[in-house]
């Protein structure tokens, strides 16, 4: 059962105005719906104005004074994975009190929640908004306020202004978030024969429709433009063959065993900003380090190591 996010704030209020420098993201990279906005950040060019902090992958352990299955801040920490510590991990900066953990910035502004994504307003030292569906949305509408480095006629446009097309993305956003993104967790977290079943004939049965719908030629989802519904997409299937086959028991097919979605991954992945917005070390390590005994799984090597995989459509099953 998903908690729903509690700070439903937007950039453009009057309280939170569209200025650069003055937003600030929290972030674990193992995490799907972070992977969302760190995409986001990326592909709209943000990556200047909006600052960003990214938390250790595996949370706090049951020894910890503050509890246990808490976000930390802790780039000291080792991955067991690569028995060192992970480059990407930082300390807590956007609150400029150094804090250790993502509770702390929820108590800070009265509240009991402790997820992320969390969009932190750095002027104000407030939660602007802790739902990723919202944070991408209004990044996209607010790029050019918020300081984008690509020209506005250069920029992808996520949220396209088209209602036929918006209509056709809240369908596909609505189909992928209920038997996908969250379709993998129903099915990997169940522990029941029959709940895990049905999600995971769901997701299947997804992919497969949207194998079909790629198969007009079209490059991405909405059609000719990359759009949400692309980028709320990904993350899923970038995890699907080197993590989620295996940890979420979705060992049905590989997204190699579907042509157009194989290529499909392979095109997003070659996007700029697409590739440095997410790491599967912090995935394996974050979905495989703090299940059955931590220790992670090697594979898959065949055809090819991933994320190198992604870097040949070629590979797609003819
Ligand atoms: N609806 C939220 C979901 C965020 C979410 O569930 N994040 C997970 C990490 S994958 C989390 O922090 N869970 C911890 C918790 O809720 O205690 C969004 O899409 O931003």
């Amino acid at each position: 059962m998903r908690g729903v996010s509690g700070f439903r704030h937007a950039i453009g209020e009057e309280e939170f105005p569209a200025e650069p420098g003055r937003y600030h993201l929290f972030v674990a990279l193992n995490c799907p719906w972070c992977h969302r906005v760190t995409l986001a950040r990326s592909v709209l060019g943000l990556q200047n104005s909006v600052t960003m902090d990214v938390a250790f992958l595996n949370r706090t352990g049951d020894d910890d004074p503050e509890g246990p299955n808490l976000w930390e801040f802790a780039p000291d920490r080792v991955a067991s994975l690569t028995g060192a510590t992970l480059p990407e991990c930082t300390v807590e900066t956007g609150t400029g009190r150094g804090l250790r953990l993502a509770k702390e910035i929820y108590r800070a502004d009265d509240s009991e929640e402790q997820s992320l994504p969390i969009l932190y307003d750095k002027i104000a030292g407030r939660i602007v908004n802790n739902e990723s569906a919202d944070i991408i949305r209004m990044l996209d509408v607010a790029a050019d306020a918020l300081g984008s480095t690509i020209p506005t006629a250069e920029r992808v446009r996520l949220y396209p202004d088209d209602d036929m097309l918006r209509q056709h993305l809240y369908d596909l956003n609505d189909l992928i978030y209920r038997t996908i993104n969250n379709g993998a967790y129903k099915a990997g977290f169940s522990s029941d024969q029959r709940i895990y079943e049905a999600a995971f004939d769901a997701y299947f049965e997804t992919l497969e429709q949207l194998e079909k719908l790629l198969s007009d030629g079209r490059p991405f989802l909405l059609g000719v433009h990359f759009s949400e519904a692309d980028l709320r997409l990904f993350p899923t299937l970038y995890r699907h063959d080197p993590v989620y086959n295996m940890r979420m028991k979705l060992n049905g097919a590989r997204i190699l065993d579907y042509p157009n979605l194989w290529r499909w991954l392979c095109r997003v992945y070659a996007l700029p900003g697409v590739a440095n917005a997410g790491s599967l070390v912090h995935c394996r390590q974050g979905y495989f380090g703090r299940s059955w005994n931590g220790v992670v799984p090697s594979g898959p090597f065949k055809p090819m190591p991933y994320p190198e995989a992604y870097l040949h459509p070629d590979l797609a099953a003819l």
